[in-house]
């Protein structure tokens, strides 16, 4: 069976296992298991210069081969182009992006280093699986190199229309590397429309036939399992008991502009001010989790929130009652799932997400006998496999405070049934099966897409 070399940005912790991992190292967990396999890419430390061997450390079958960037590599590349230029392009907003060639260059450099890293490392039957937006031009580089191994590439954030996309100065230019990959992944229909549309628009109309839609799920019934336990553990008694007999309504985000906080608390604020037979009732707990800190529009937006959420419970509040819970830690993973649980309304609403696995784990982490209501952003990718959710408008305050109300509400059999609309899917379209398509494209026939 040949080897899969797995590469991202960030590289998963090697020592990182079990209940700890998360994110990719979690998804891709099956796809590993089964074979030899290798993890390429950043370490996760800055030196002085970019490195160009990587360092090598083995665990069983696996190999982690990483490499630590240059400071100004990382500011370039990472907090530059990736999260400056890319990121805020690719979810639809443009104005937030900040384009400058030096970051771009920087972009480019370090593709560049890692192809070089890599391709020494290649076996010729390797296959090659490329994650993510700050590695686009990885591809073209490692063909430039020489390599001739099937190279697949998966998109974990939205594709924008070609229009919105190509305004992205060198927008053009990222696409046409692309065309170097023999399988281009995106999360929903929706992106590989996009995405084609933007490949034909520069000629690469063989390179638009190779797009597909893989949508990313979730390992749900370890999730679940997770959840049931956790509820019942102490972690959870604590928090329920600080709730004294109120409906909990959670949110948990990594603290990013994409994924609606400000426009979700003004929401919740609408809630109190127009149904007020839920003041003293709900709790809102809003798990945020600082990401990105060193980024100036993540810092204004840390300020926008801690003055909603004094402003909320400044006019709201009680003595005995505080409706809304605002932390920007990290929770423990299985504490999560315990609240998850807990919570009556899982409200996840994303101004544009490429999928949204909160959403799913919210899902699966329910009570069979007495499930809690999911409002989900229309705008997410887990829309099309979440029927039975409320959806709402992000951006519109009311819309967020009529679907909590109708949430709140709910009576047992609605919310039975909406649950059971989508727990089946959650599990069977889980991490697994979307690794297993994937694999199933890259190892597929057909002959590479040597040197676009
Ligand atoms: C990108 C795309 C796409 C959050 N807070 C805590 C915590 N989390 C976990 C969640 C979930 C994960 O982080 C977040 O995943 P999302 O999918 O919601 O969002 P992104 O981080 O933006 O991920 C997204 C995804 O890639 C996969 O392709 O779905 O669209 O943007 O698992 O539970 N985990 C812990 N503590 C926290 O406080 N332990």
């Amino acid at each position: 069976m040949s080897r899969l070399v797995l590469v991202a940005n960030r590289v998963p912790n090697p020592n990182d296992r079990g209940a700890t991992a998360g994110g990719l190292a979690v998804a891709l967990r099956d796809a590993v298991s089964r074979r030899d396999a290798m993890w390429f890419g950043w370490s996760g430390s800055t030196a002085e210069a970019t490195a160009t061997t990587p360092q090598i450390e083995t665990r069983g079958r696996l190999t982690y081969a990483t490499l630590d960037l240059g400071k100004e590599d990382y500011r370039r590349y990472y907090q530059g182009f990736a999260n400056g230029s890319l990121w805020p392009t690719l979810h639809y907003r443009l104005g937030l992006s900040h384009f400058d060639r030096a970051d771009y260059a920087g972009y480019r450099k370090v593709n560049n280093a890692f192809a070089v890293a890599l391709a020494p490392l290649l076996r010729r039957d390797d296959l090659v699986w490329v994650h993510d937006f700050h590695l686009f031009p990885l591809g073209a580089e490692l063909r430039r190199l020489g390599a001739r191994q099937r190279l697949g590439f998966f998109l974990h954030v939205p594709f924008p229309p070609p229009g919105l996309f190509f305004a992205m100065p060198r927008g053009a230019e990222l696409v046409a590397d692309l065309a170097a990959y023999d399988v281009i992944g995106v999360q929903t229909e929706e992106d590989a429309g996009n995405l084609r549309a933007a490949l034909a628009n520069i000629g690469q109309k063989a390179a638009a036939a190779r797009v597909a839609a893989f949508p990313i799920g979730i390992e749900a019934d370890s999730f679940a399992r997770a959840a049931a336990k956790s509820a019942s553990g102490i972690e959870t008694a604590r928090f329920r008991q600080s709730l004294v007999g109120r409906t909990l309504v959670l949110g948990v985000d990594r603290l990013d502009y994409t994924k609606g906080l400000p426009q979700r608390f003004a929401g919740f604020a609408q809630l109190l001010n127009q149904f007020e037979q839920h003041r003293q009732r709900v709790t809102y707990l809003q798990v945020a989790p600082v990401s990105r800190g060193d980024v100036a529009q993540y810092r204004s937006l840390r300020r926008e929130l801690d003055e909603w959420a004094g402003r909320i419970n400044g006019q709201y509040a009680d003595p005995d009652w505080m409706p809304l819970r605002y932390m920007t830690r990290a929770v423990a993973r299985p504490t999560l799932a315990g609240f998850m649980r807990l919570a009556r309304v899982g409200l996840v609403t994303p101004l544009r997400d490429g999928m949204n696995l909160v959403a799913k784990e919210y899902v699966a982490a329910q009570d069979p006998a007495d499930p809690g209501v999911l409002v989900l952003s229309r705008f997410a990718g887990a829309v099309a496999q979440l029927p039975g959710a409320l959806l709402v408008n992000p951006l519109d305050p009311d819309e967020i405070a009529e679907a909590l109300d109708t949430a709140l509400e709910m009576g047992r059999e609605e919310r039975l049934a909406r649950w059971r609309s989508m727990e089946a899917g959650v599990r069977e379209q889980g991490a697994q099966a979307w690794c297993q398509d994937f694999m199933a494209a890259l190892e597929g026939g057909g002959p590479t897409a040597i040197a676009a």
